[in-house]
């Protein structure tokens, strides 16, 4: 059920981004063909899978979720090409491919992210989206937060100061809740807004996402220990995060991995007893955790 689900989702947001890009015209055909290779080059697609299982279990059609899908996973390429960039983690392949830096070049990616981050508030503040204006206000609050210096940004600063040095768990747990888990926690909230639901039902949606989001990064710490399937070049046991602090460094490979079971506890109990058929995002929880990629 899961992986069907998300294959269906991988489809549905692969074909909604081509067809938006299909729309945009090519006054700067470099831009624009770099802007695309960067989303829609592969991926997971975590995030847009988020925003359409959490959307259709509140009820909500496939289709009034496709640009808050498509707007969120622009934020996340838009992230990994600065990300890859010299000036941060200096990385010339991304999904077994070259980043666009090195595909393009360099003013190229910075211009390509800049311009796929702007894209995603064009997706959800479309006057015909079909959610209120208020709704849509929201959106955007929500994602250009989840995104900046209180998200994805400051975490990210947090990340690149605590190179060569090792940082205190909880100061670890912070710089993940920022720069991974803000934009996984935006994912549920973007679904939570566009359904329009109950305060409580929304608290334990959010507290699920939180828990979701932190898995997410303790599982990738795993994954660079234990070695992840796409990455089957790469010797087992290496640690190409050496000189950072990781979960496992901080609490060991078994503690990492309990701590990740705590956090998957954490969302199940958080949406057990929600009034919806929550199965298929209890599932995810688990996959997020036990993913090899
Ligand atoms: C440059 C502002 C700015 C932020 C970058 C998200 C991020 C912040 C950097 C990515 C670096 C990294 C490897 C983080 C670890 C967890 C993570 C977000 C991995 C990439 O996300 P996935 O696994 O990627 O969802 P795919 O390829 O599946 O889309």
């Amino acid at each position: 059920m899961l992986t069907e689900a998300i294959n269906r989702c991988q489809q549905r947001i692969n074909q909604h981004l081509s067809t938006i890009f299909d729309a945009i015209p090519e006054n700067e055909p470099r831009l624009k063909a770099a802007m695309r290779y960067g989303v829609l080059l592969g991926g997971k697609r975590v995030r847009p899978f988020l925003v359409y299982s959490v959307g259709e279990m509140l009820g909500l059609k496939t289709e009034q979720l496709d640009d808050c899908a498509a707007a969120i996973e622009c934020i996340h390429a838009y992230s990994l090409i600065h990300d890859d960039l010299p000036a941060m983690d200096n990385d010339e392949l991304r999904r077994g491919q070259p980043t666009v830096h090195v595909a393009f070049n360099e003013a190229t990616a910075i211009l390509a992210g800049d311009a796929l981050q702007t894209l995603a508030f064009e997706l959800i503040s479309q006057h015909d989206s079909g959610f209120s204006a208020s709704q849509q206000l929201h959106m955007v609050q929500v994602l250009a937060k989840a995104s900046g210096y209180l998200g994805m940004c400051g975490g990210q600063a947090l990340d690149l100061a605590a190179t060569d040095h090792e940082i205190p768990l909880a100061e670890l747990t912070r710089l993940h809740r920022l720069k991974t888990g803000a934009l996984i926690s935006c994912a549920v909230e973007l679904a939570v807004i566009a359904a329009d639901i109950a305060d409580t039902e929304k608290r334990q949606l959010m507290i699920y996402a939180d828990a979701i989001g932190l898995a997410f990064q303790v599982q990738d710490d795993i994954l660079d220990i234990i070695g992840s399937t796409e990455e089957l070049g790469k010797p087992q046991g290496s640690d190409t995060r050496a000189n950072k602090s990781t979960y496992p460094r901080l609490l060991g490979l078994e503690g990492a991995k309990a701590t990740a079971e705590k956090l998957l506890q954490e969302a199940l109990s958080a949406i057990g007893n929600l009034p919806y058929n929550s199965r298929l995002i209890a599932e995810f929880a688990r996959y997020i955790i036990e993913r090899r990629v």
